[in-house]
């Protein structure tokens, strides 16, 4: 599964002589995504390089507690010149959004560092590693065996990109190895549970109104072993909605005690739908029926964009993921 074609000193080698550095992840950027990114960069610029962090759609506000997060630069970005650029978390090249791309593409070399095991490999250096939880692990295993810094800052980022992975160390990609880390951070002094209050229980009083519509609105199938629930422009425009507030909402549809997979339909701007999937069964692989849809991602946890409208696209998705959930008996 797991197959790294550049190990992590190779990584560090390259990273050593550069000076300038641009480091990108995915758009609609998670816990992981954000983390990393910045985890990575605050380690880099406090080992005296220039390191420019870029994400297409910016930092969710959710995460805008984070350290250094207004230093994120968004499009329209400015000519760039860099030695280097790094791709994190993102499982094919395109998926850094068009411009973060095209401002990649003023360096001579780019990294890929990833864990989703459908990347094929898009960088110059590619360490992609489906065993590992989170992006953020492996760079804190790279910024450690490295001798790269690790201040609280650099700390607070790794930790938020594998709690927030993890489901909190709750989910079955959780190693151990992730339970040490939180522990080496706990050691050098990271107040993990100030992060687990800011992550985990602050939340926009916009948060629990689109929750409460989620329980009003959610629909099963398949005998209760499917829940999915649309979420309707309407519904957005009505609690003015930001990027970050249904993060992880998905997964108050997956602690229900019959479900064994849930799916949730947005409304995005350009009319497209983009479904996330969970899986609660290591039989049922989610990112398959994704690909059914040019989507993907990981067993557990995938994703795909459809055409709308979302009703439409629900009943086609649903049928397919239906088809694999009774075939589990
Ligand atoms: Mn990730």
């Amino acid at each position: 599964m797991s197959t790294p074609a550049n190990t992590l000193s190779e990584i560090a080698d390259a990273l050593r002589p550069v000076q300038r550095i641009a480091i990108a992840a995915h758009v609609r950027p998670d816990g992981d995504a954000v983390g990393s990114v910045l985890g990575l960069a605050l380690s880099l610029r406090a080992a005296g390089k220039t390191v420019y962090a870029l994400l297409e759609d910016g930092v969710p506000s959710n995460l805008a507690f984070l350290p250094e997060t207004a230093t994120v630069l968004s499009p329209p970005y400015p000519a760039l010149e860099i030695d280097c650029a790094i791709a994190l978390d993102t499982a094919n090249h395109e998926r850094v959004g068009e411009a973060t791309k095209a401002a990649l593409a003023a360096a001579p070399m780019l990294l890929n560092i990833d864990h989703h095991g459908t990347n094929p490999g898009y960088g110059h250096l590619n360490h992609v590693d489906s065993a590992q939880p989170a992006v953020g692990q492996i760079i804190y295993e790279l910024l450690k065996a490295a001798g790269f810094p690790m201040t609280d800052a650099v700390l607070q980022h790794l930790f938020t990109a594998i709690s927030t992975d993890t489901g909190s160390f709750q989910f079955s990609c959780t190693t151990a190895r992730s339970h040490e880390i939180a522990a080496e951070m706990m050691c050098a002094g990271l107040d993990t549970a100030r992060l687990a209050r800011l992550l985990y229980h602050t939340y926009p009083a916009r948060r629990l109104t689109l929750l409460r519509s989620m329980l009003n609105e959610m629909q099963f199938r398949a005998d209760g072993r499917i829940v999915s629930w649309n979420l309707t422009r309407s519904l957005m425009d009505e609690v003015n909605m930001e990027p970050g507030d249904t993060e992880g909402i998905i997964d108050t549809l997956r602690m229900i005690d019959s479900v064994v997979s849930a799916v949730i339909f947005e409304e995005l701007a350009d009319g497209k739908i983009r479904v996330s999937s969970r899986s609660k069964d290591e039989r049922l692989d989610v990112s398959a029926v994704c690909s059914q849809f040019g989507g993907g991602g990981h067993r557990m946890a995938a994703g795909a964009r459809m055409k709308g409208p979302v009703e439409a696209a629900a009943e086609t998705f649903l049928n397919a993921l239906e088809h694999e959930v009774r075939r589990l008996a």
